[in-house]
């Protein structure tokens, strides 16, 4: 073989090991037909986009490193956050009073009790602060996160299936953001998004082996329900 060849062959050996097969989802998110409040500790700025595989299918497990939510003048930091299924969020209370933090959706059941006639719920009791209390979130959906002794608290935890998920803030003059969701293996997923108040339509996108998925998303009024 001829030296620049053999130049060639190694190079092309070294891209072809560099390569990990995996695309990206990205695009735009628009608020359209109303307006959400961007600012404030209870703000409607933030949108989880995610994927799931078409047909179900196996992920890489949740990261070890815990997700961590502060507890820090009577307010849940951050007021959303999105967690692959599996993972454990730590609940740091940084204030000097007590906190709680309960939740009575779906999401929050306590696994190992599911069938039971009166299912047990996401109760980290009451700590004090500079303590922490974890929970490991088994079952995918939305869940409200409250504290028994400050009504006015909430956080949002969304529990997704797969690690394919990214979260966007909307800048409040345009009402709309940009959202990337980099390293997914090539194949059929379905795109969702999640915000507090609206609502994106699903939709089936194909990811290449290599390459970007250009996907615009509109965040419009949830339907109500004909009767
Ligand atoms: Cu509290």
């Amino acid at each position: 073989m001829k030296p620049a060849i053999a130049f060639i062959a190694v190079l092309a050996l070294f891209f072809a090991v560099q390569t990990t097969w995996a695309g990206s989802v990205s695009g735009t998110i628009q608020v359209s037909g109303t307006k959400v409040k961007t600012t404030g500790a209870k703000s409607g700025k933030d949108v989880v986009v995610y994927l799931e595989k078409v047909g179900g299918g196996d992920y890489p497990p949740p990261p070890e490193e815990h997700a961590v939510i502060d507890q820090k003048n009577l307010v849940f930091v951050p007021h959303v956050m999105a967690v692959q299924k599996g993972a454990t969020v730590d609940f740091v209370n940084s204030d000097t009073t007590e906190h709680n933090v309960f939740c009575v959706d779906e999401c929050c059941k306590i696994v190992g009790d599911l069938n039971a006639r009166k299912p047990k719920f996401l109760d980290l009791g009451n700590f004090p602060g500079g303590a922490k209390a974890s929970h490991t979130f088994t079952i995918p959906g939305e869940g409200v996160m409250l504290c028994k002794l400050h009504p006015e608290m909430s956080a949002y935890i969304i529990v997704v299936e797969s690690p394919y998920f990214t979260m966007a803030e909307i800048d409040g003059d345009s009402q709309s953001a940009k959202y990337v969701i980099p390293k997914v293996p090539p194949g059929e997923y379905t795109l969702k998004a999640w915000h507090k108040k609206l609502t994106v339509p699903e939709q089936t996108i194909t990811v290449p082996e290599n390459g970007t998925v250009t996907t615009d998303l509109t965040l419009q009024k949830k339907q109500r329900r004909r009767r």
